[in-house]
């Protein structure tokens, strides 16, 4: 159905590979295009928990497509950044948890769309950066605001002012990253942490990330008030009542996501 990317559901993890590893999986309207369809299948999808968005070969994703882009007039240079940040809204609006494994270059929108899922982690051979001022371009897909907003304004603007390249190590001293693993160890490492994600209330997992994404670009008393009225929503649960009461008789919560 896909020919861009892969997307497969396997133990509860929806996995969404970028495939096209000749071209270093540069996001073209095609795989954006497929992109958004996949994601449409995850959130519909009650067996598929948690997303992990990876890239085949050596890439994670290094950048929009240069060659389509080359000839684009404004109109359609418009249309397509309004189309990358549709996936990217997108994928920050669904209420299940997305993780980027970073396998390897993720550079323009790549690093974008590493920043639209909901943290990243990279394997020592990933790098990242925001290229887009050496191609007479500024970031589209989303880097001038959502970078700023996890590395500091400062960081944000050096990054994509220079164009630096940096390495995994960096983006993770940077915050950009949260953690850094062997290649090998990438995949694993994301399942890992999904299936620790899946043994949680799905309630309380889907009511987080809404949060944290709705709430950060709120003033503090307003994204605050958003948490008491979520925090009210999951005493409606029963999940909540199984947490409790699994808690106070000394064993493992079995949660429904009711
Ligand atoms: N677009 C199209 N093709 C690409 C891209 C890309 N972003 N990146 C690599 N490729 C292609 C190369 O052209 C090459 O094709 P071919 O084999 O036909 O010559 C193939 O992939 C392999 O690439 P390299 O030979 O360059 O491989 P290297 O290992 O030498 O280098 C790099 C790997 C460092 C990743 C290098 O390919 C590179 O610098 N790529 C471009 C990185 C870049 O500038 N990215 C930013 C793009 S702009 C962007 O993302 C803007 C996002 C917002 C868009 C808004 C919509 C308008």
């Amino acid at each position: 159905m896909f020919e861009t990317i892969k997307y497969e559901v396997n133990d509860g993890i929806a996995y969404v590979t970028i495939n096209r590893p000749k071209a270093m999986n540069a996001l073209n309207t095609q795989v954006l295009d497929e992109l958004y369809t996949a994601f449409g299948q995850f959130e519909a999808d009650d067996a598929a928990r948690v997303a992990i968005v990876t890239g085949e070969g050596k890439a994670f994703v290094a950048g929009a497509d240069i060659a389509q882009m080359r000839d684009m007039n404004a109109v359609e240079g418009r249309a397509m950044a309004a189309k990358g940040h549709k996936v990217m809204n997108y994928m920050e609006a669904i209420e299940k948890p997305i993780i980027a494994a970073v396998n390897g270059f993720a550079l323009g929108g790549g690093c974008e769309l590493s920043m639209a899922c909901d943290f990243r982690i990279a394997s020592e051979k990933a790098k990242f950066g925001q290229p887009e001022v050496n191609l007479g371009i500024i970031p589209g897909f989303g880097g001038s605001q959502r970078l700023p907003r996890l590395v500091g304004k400062g960081m944000g603007k050096y990054l994509i002012m220079t164009a630096e390249m940096i390495d995994a190590q960096e983006a993770f001293r940077i915050g950009l990253v949260e953690k850094v693993v062997a290649p090998e160890e990438l995949i694993p490492t994301c399942e890992q942490i999904a299936k620790t994600i899946m043994s949680k209330a799905p309630i309380a997992i889907s009511l987080a990330k809404s949060l944290v994404t709705n709430g950060y670009d709120q003033d503090l008393k307003t994204a605050t008030s958003l948490e008491v009225e979520a925090f009210g929503v999951t005493f409606g649960s029963e999940d909540q009542t199984e947490g409790m009461t699994a808690f106070l008789e000394k064993r493992a919560a079995e949660f429904k996501n009711k």
